[in-house]
């Protein structure tokens, strides 16, 4: 990453020339560490640290981050050296401003030193450990099911060696805390799955059996560790060298860990902590006793729609969601999406209108400050697609109803595995299964492309690879956009 000669570096020291409104809320350093956070990505920057530096200034309370990178060395060498202070830019076309966080307490490398997290996972202090680690994260099935298995994951699982995978430390640190007597502890997911706290606990018990763990472990991880399911939202592109350029024009300093995020965040968690939490309330958090509904809503009305536009724009050639928003006829294609199959497939929250949502959910993906790349979105499609738009489909169909916007956007998909835009350029596919996908995709017709991503069992649901009425709906669309291209194929739809 370039930097700018000159410009001094955003730390500890450089926080009395920032400009008032651009400080920390809580003084670095003064927070000890209550929370371990693994994943260090944008996301869980302009999103849970956000709401947790804000619960601390209203509330108090000894609940500062250690913030846990799997992988990336370098971003945990930058946060070190800038004493764990990042800024968040919330972009907006009316409005910019940057501030600095300054909820970390510290950064690892797990990568580099698995012990020192599996120590924290130990320590008493620690009481809360939250998880953006994406969607592909949880898959476990090391015993040898329908899933791949990992072979990283069944070494964490079965040998002494330093654990490398997400469910390897969190076995390893729940023997440790167990051993240690060190108290209960929640595990909160915040990634973007249904009943994500349900599927972590499942992750970790299904883990711990295959590890061989005593009974009175598993009975202790029953009775003491909470899995609180979430709902987590917030639009925060990957940074690039403008998040950084932005960050650098508003602060004067130079922070190479900045993040930009729309003004918007919503924050749904489940009231499940039995060795206490921060006062995320204070900080517009929702607590509450099941999340179910607004995940479902969450991520049917909002991340289904975004990899519609993603997979369609993206085919389009445009470059940003925002841009794809632009399209002709894609914004009508997308309220049909929501107004005749998303909203129709589920029962949203007490007093939510789905279709009121989806307006504003439209309007936040046309923030033209916030350049998200349809690419990023687009990646991962064989881990996403089943939440964001398989169930809307199983849905509907169980109840006798067409899915017939729904099926666009696996159409689109397909296209898009097939990896070239409209007007032929490349489309790199991003994606843990993509060899499967890229060879079923190839299939020499429409219809034998359909059958062979209807057949990957891994992804789509039996009842939907049975459906002949949805198969026929997604070879159709399939066609349509092979032979005239997203924007026929949208005009002739609407
Ligand atoms: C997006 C999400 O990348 C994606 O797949 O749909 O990251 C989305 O931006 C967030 O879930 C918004 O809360």
């Amino acid at each position: 990453m370039a930097v700018t000669v000159g410009a001094s570096r955003l730390d500890l020291g450089a926080l009395r020339r920032l400009p008032a409104e651009a400080r920390p809320l809580v003084r670095p350093g003064t927070v000890s560490a209550g929370i371990v956070h693994l994943g260090l990505g944008a996301f869980h920057r302009a999103h849970q640290a956000v709401y947790t530096e804000q619960a601390l200034a209203l509330a108090g309370g000894d609940w500062g981050i250690v913030g846990v990178a799997p992988r990336n060395a370098d971003l945990v060498r930058i946060l070190a050296a800038q004493d764990n202070l990042f800024s968040v830019s919330t972009l907006s076309a009316a409005d910019r401003h940057t501030r600095v966080v300054g909820a970390l307490a510290d950064v690892r490398l797990a990568a580099a030193d698995p012990h020192a997290v599996v120590a924290l996972l130990a320590d008493p202090a620690i009481r809360v450990v939250t998880l953006t680690v994406t969607e592909k994260a949880y898959q476990l099935d090391p015993a040898g099911g329908t899933l791949r298995p990992d072979p990283a994951l069944v070494a964490d699982l079965t040998t002494d060696r330093p654990p490398a995978t997400v469910p390897g430390l969190l076995v390893r640190g729940l023997l440790a805390r167990h051993a240690a007597d060190a108290g209960p502890i929640a595990l909160v997911s915040c990634d973007n799955l249904p009943a994500n706290g349900r599927r972590l606990r499942g992750l970790v018990s299904q883990a711990l059996a295959y590890a061989g763990t005593p009974q009175p472990v598993v009975d202790w991880v029953g009775a003491q560790v909470g899995f609180p399911g979430t709902m987590v939202d917030r639009i925060v592109p990957a940074s690039t060298p403008d998040t950084l350029a932005a960050a650098r024009h508003a602060l004067g300093v130079e922070d190479l860990a900045a993040v930009a995020a729309e003004p918007y965040a919503q924050w749904v968690v489940e009231n499940d902590f039995p060795g206490g939490r921060p006062a995320w309330e204070r900080a517009g958090a929702v607590l509450c006793a099941d999340a179910g509904p607004w995940e479902r809503l969450k991520l049917r009305a909002l991340n289904g729609v975004h990899s519609a536009t993603a997979y369609l724009g993206a085919l389009a050639g445009c470059e940003t969601i925002a841009d794809a928003l632009a399209l002709p006829h894609l914004a009508t294609v997308l309220r049909r999406l929501l107004a005749e199959d998303v909203a129709a497939s589920f029962t949203p929250p007490d007093g939510v209108d789905v279709v009121d949502y989806g307006e504003q959910v439209l309007a936040r993906f046309g923030n033209p400050a916030i350049r998200h790349r349809t690419l990023q979105v687009a990646m991962d499609g064989s881990q996403k697609l089943p939440q964001r738009i398989l169930h809307t489909i199983a849905d509907l169909r169980a109840a006798g109803r067409p899915a017939r916007w729904a099926a666009l956007v696996l159409a689109a998909w397909i296209r898009f595995a097939q990896g070239s835009t409209d007007d032929g350029r490349p489309l790199p596919l991003d994606d843990p299964l993509a060899e499967q996908i890229q060879s079923a995709a190839a299939a020499a017709s429409p219809a034998d492309a359909v059958a062979a991503i209807f057949a990957l069992d891994e992804i789509v649901p039996p009842e939907i690879a049975a459906d002949a009425q949805l198969h026929a709906d997604v070879t159709a669309w399939l066609t349509d956009l092979t032979h005239h291209g997203v924007p026929p194929t949208l005009a002739g739809a609407v």
